[in-house]
C-alpha cells in the first residue's frame, strides 16, 4: 500500500493512549498509522528566519514534519487572507470578510513554499491528502512543481453557492487551483453541490459521470465524506469522569436543576449571541423554568489576534453579563460562560450531565460537538441535541434531534422548551435514531472512504 501523507496547515502531533485529541486529529493519526506515513504541516511557531528544511521526528510510528512561519507569512497567509476572507465568507459572512491582494500574494506564496518544502521528503507513489481552506491552491503549486502524485483535499468547513463566493476577488482563479486535486471531499451534499455548480457555470466544467467533472484537460472526482466521531470511546470517556469531584460538586451545586450544555471555540460562525438571547427569551416565556435551568457555554478563545475575534468575544461578555444582572438570584446564575479549555474526558463528562446539548452554529461544515454529545449520552435517560438546521450534522441527525433556524429567538426558546419536558420515551427513541446514524457515519468510516476513492481505480 502506497505511504500516506496528511498536509494540514497545523500539525497535531497524537500520542499514544492520549484521549484529550479530538476527532480530526485522531482520524488522520489512525491512517497514518496503518498505512505508515508523514503529517506535514505548520509547527504552530512564528520564527524569525523560518529554516530550509522542515524538522522530522518521529512518535508512536507515524512520521511528523513541521515547518515556522515567518510573522509575514503569518500575518498574510494565516490571520490575512484564510481566516479574515475565506473563513467569513465560507460561512456566508460576507460582512466581516475583507480582501486584500497583498493577503492573497501571501497565501499564494505560502502555499507555493510549503510544496516546495515538502517535495524532497516526497517518494512517487506516496498518496497526498490535504486538508482545509488555508491550502486550496496546494495541489496547482505541486503540479507546478512537478509532483504528479494522487492528491486528495478535504474541506472542513462549507463551500458557499455561486453568488457569496464570488464576493472573494480571485474566486475563479482559487477553484481552478482547486480542480489540481484528484478528488474533493466536502461535508455534505449541499457543498459538493454548491462546488459542482460553480465549477460548471464559471469554470465550464461538465460533468462526465456521477460524481466526476471534467474541466479544461483535467478530470476531478467530487464527492460528499460527512466526518464523525467514534461513538463507543466517547461514549466509555463520558463515563471516566462521572464520579469526579468535580462532576459531583457541579450536580450538587444545581440542586436538581437542569442543565443545558454549549462547547464552542469562540467563533462569530457558531452563532453564540443568539444562543444566549434564546435562553433568555426562554425565561422571558416560560416564567416556571426561572431558577429550574442552568446554561453553560463553555467558550476556549481562537485566533484572538484577529480583530473579529475580539469583538465577539466582548459582544458574548456584555450579552452574559447582562442576562445575568437581570435574571441572578441569591441562590441561581442562569448562564455560566467560561472562556477556557477543558480536558476532552471532562467535556464527555460534561455532556453526559446535561439534559440538554444546545448546538446553534450560523453556519458549520459539519459540528462534531452535536456529535459527541449525542455519542456521550446514557442510553436509558438519554438528554435532547438541539440543533442548528445550518450545521452540516443536521443531514444525519435531523430526525433525532431538534432542528432550529438560530435566526429564530423564539423558534430557539420553544425548542429549548419543548426538550426540558420530553418524556424519556421520546427522548430514547430519538436517541437511537441518531446513534444509528453516528455508527453508519463513524469517523474510522470517513477516513475508509476518502482513502479508498483515492486510491481508486477510476483515476487510471
Ligand atoms: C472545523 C469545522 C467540522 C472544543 N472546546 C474544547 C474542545 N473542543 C473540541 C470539541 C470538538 C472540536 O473541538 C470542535 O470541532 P467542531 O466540529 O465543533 O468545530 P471546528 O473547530 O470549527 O471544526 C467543523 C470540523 O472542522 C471537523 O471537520 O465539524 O464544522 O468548522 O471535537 O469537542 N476540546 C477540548 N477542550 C475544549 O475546551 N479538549
Amino acid at each position: 500500500m502506497s505511504r500516506l501523507v496528511v498536509v494540514s496547515n497545523r500539525v497535531a502531533p497524537v500520542a499514544e493512549d492520549q484521549p484529550s485529541a479530538g476527532g480530526l486529529a485522531v482520524g488522520v493519526h489512525g491512517a497514518l498509522k496503518q498505512s505508515g506515513g508523514i503529517w506535514f504541516g505548520w509547527s504552530g511557531e512564528i520564527v524569525d528566519a523560518p529554516p530550509e528544511t522542515p524538522t522530522l521526528y518521529q512518535q508512536d510510528s507515524v512520521g511528523y514534519a513541521t515547518i515556522g512561519l515567518s510573522r509575514r507569512d503569518y500575518d498574510q497567509y494565516y490571520r490575512g487572507f484564510s481566516n479574515g476572507t475565506l473563513w467569513p465568507t465560507f460561512h456566508y459572512r460576507t460582512d466581516l470578510s475583507r480582501y486584500d491582494r497583498k493577503e492573497y500574494a501571501g497565501y499564494l506564496r505560502v502555499n507555493a513554499w510549503l510544496v516546495e518544502k515538502l517535495k524532497p521528503i516526497l517518494r512517487p507513489d506516496d498518496l497526498l491528502w490535504v486538508h482545509d481552506y488555508h491550502l486550496l491552491p496546494f495541489a496547482r503549486m505541486c503540479r507546478e512543481a512537478g509532483i504528479a502524485n494522487r492528491i486528495g483535499f478535504f474541506l472542513h468547513i462549507p463551500f458557499p453557492v455561486e453568488p457569496v463566493l464570488r464576493t472573494v476577488p480571485p474566486h475563479r482563479e482559487l477553484t481552478e487551483a482547486m480542480c489540481a486535486y484528484d478528488l474533493l471531499g466536502f461535508q455534505t451534499d449541499d457543498d459538493c453541490t454548491a462546488f459542482s455548480d460553480y465549477a460548471r457555470r464559471q469554470l465550464g466544467a461538465v460533468p462526465q459521470a456521477p460524481g466526476v467533472l471534467a474541466v479544461g484537460r483535467r478530470r476531478v472526482r467530487v464527492g460528499t465524506y460527512p466526518i464523525g466521531v467514534l461513538p463507543d470511546e466517547i461514549q466509555e470517556q463520558s463515563q471516566t469522569h462521572s464520579n469526579s469531584r468535580q462532576i459531583l460538586n457541579l450536580k450538587q451545586g444545581l440542586h436538581q436543576r437542569r442543565l443545558i450544555m454549549s462547547v464552542d471555540r469562540l467563533d462569530y460562525s457558531k452563532g453564540l449571541v443568539e444562543r444566549f438571547q434564546a435562553f433568555e427569551r426562554l425565561l422571558e416565556m416560560a416564567p416556571a423554568h426561572r431558577g429550574k435551568v442552568s446554561f453553560i457555554q463553555i467558550a476556549p478563545p481562537s485566533r484572538s489576534d484577529v480583530e473579529m475575534y475580539r469583538n465577539i468575544r466582548r459582544q458574548l461578555e456584555s450579552a452574559a453579563g447582562r442576562i445575568n444582572g437581570r435574571w441572578t438570584d441569591l441562590t441561581w446564575t442562569p448562564i455560566r460562560y467560561i472562556n477556557k479549555n477543558y480536558d476532552r474526558l471532562m467535556l464527555m463528562s460534561l455532556f453526559r450531565a446535561s439534559q440538554i446539548g444546545y448546538v446553534t452554529p450560523l453556519r458549520d461544515g459539519m459540528n462534531l460537538v452535536a456529535k459527541e454529545y449525542v455519542a456521550a449520552q446514557p442510553a436509558d435517560d438519554p438528554g435532547v441535541l438541539v440543533l442548528s438546521e445550518f450545521a452540516g450534522a443536521a443531514r444525519e441527525l435531523g430526525d433525532g434531534a431538534l432542528l432550529v433556524n438560530p435566526y429564530d429567538t423564539d423558534g430557539m426558546a420553544q425548542a429549548l422548551g419543548r426538550a426540558l419536558i420530553m418524556p424519556v420515551e421520546e427522548r430514547k427513541e430519538r436517541h437511537q435514531q441518531m446513534m444509528r446514524r453516528l455508527r453508519e457515519n463513524d469517523l474510522d468510516r470517513w477516513r475508509d472512504r476518502f482513502l479508498a476513492d483515492l486510491r481508486g481505480d477510476e483515476f487510471a
